[in-house]
């Protein structure tokens, strides 16, 4: 996706020069996946509208990603050193930095939204107030907040693991879906981009919570067996990895039915749901 980067890095620019600054750059332009955008993009490209359209949208969604990925590493909270094979922010940049870093982008991203020539006012109000709502304390940092509970508590059931999962992870894939509904107009489908967002939060969770007993540090770019040593609520404490795997089964046909179930089938969110199931 090498036109969406040269933007963010275009963007990028317009930040005067500071640690902080780099703190930023450093976490926002690491190697990861770029799903959420990819989501974003999979929404237009079904409805054929370039992606240019929602690029500062999917910088925005990038850049509250990347804050949580920042926060989630630090010492208070998973205390991890090793993020996408590479040193977590923290251990680059500094406790202190790090932490501005994460609450420059949290805050940088509505900014962003703004500042998005083709979106209508109305479409910027919806799509910021999406954002904070899924990534606020109704979204995923009540996700953190759950998963950080858990680590003192009793072993969770799999349906409270799976709140967790839906809140954590699964808010931010709803915010993406849905910032790609509004961009695209497509409101009367609301509640089929939910429901497949809720899924793919799942999915997302599960293989992540797979991985890091299945996979080792160089595949995953994370520390192995990072959940056991945090004392993590995840489905391994209560299933094992065959079964954990028919739970995953199970959630790649529910999404590949809701898709083909729609009127108008988007071959692109279907694409981007095979790639998911091939990680
Ligand atoms: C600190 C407020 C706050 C929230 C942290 C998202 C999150 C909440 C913590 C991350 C924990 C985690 C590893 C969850 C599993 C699913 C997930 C979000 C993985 C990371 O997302 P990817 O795989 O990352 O899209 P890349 O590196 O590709 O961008």
């Amino acid at each position: 996706m090498p036109d969406f980067e040269a933007f963010m890095h275009n963007y990028f620019a317009n930040y005067q020069d500071s640690q902080v600054k780099e703190a930023m750059a450093y976490a926002l332009f690491a190697p990861g996946k770029r799903f959420r955008p990819k989501l974003i993009f999979a929404v237009l490209d079904g409805c054929g509208i370039p992606r240019a359209r929602a690029y500062h949208s999917a910088m925005a969604l990038e850049m509250i990603h990347n804050y949580s990925l920042i926060h989630d590493d630090l010492p208070a909270m998973d205390d991890d050193d090793l993020r996408r094979g590479r040193a977590a922010c923290h251990i680059a940049y500094g406790e202190a930095y790090a932490i501005l870093a994460g609450d420059a982008l949290l805050t940088e991203s509505f900014k962003v939204v703004t500042a998005d020539p083709d979106l209508t006012a109305q479409q910027k109000l919806d799509i910021i107030a999406l954002l904070s709502q899924n990534a606020g304390v109704n979204g995923m940092i009540y996700g953190q907040y759950l998963d950080l509970k858990a680590q003192n508590s009793e072993k969770l059931s799999a349906e409270a693991i799976l709140e967790l999962d839906d809140y954590k992870t699964g808010c931010l894939f709803k915010a993406a879906l849905l910032t790609g509904m509004y961009i695209v107009h497509d409101e009367a489908n609301y509640h089929f981009y939910v429901h497949l967002a809720q899924i793919l939060g799942r999915i997302f969770q599960i293989q992540d919570d797979l991985f890091d007993v299945t996979k080792t540090t160089t595949e995953t770019g994370k520390p192995a067996l990072s959940d056991l040593k945090n004392h993590k609520a995840t489905l391994l404490a209560l299933c094992n990895v065959a079964e954990i795997q028919n739970k995953l089964d199970n959630e790649f046909r529910q999404a590949f039915a809701l898709i083909e179930g729609e009127k108008r089938v988007n071959p692109a969110l279907k694409e981007l749901f095979m790639q998911i199931q091939r990680r």
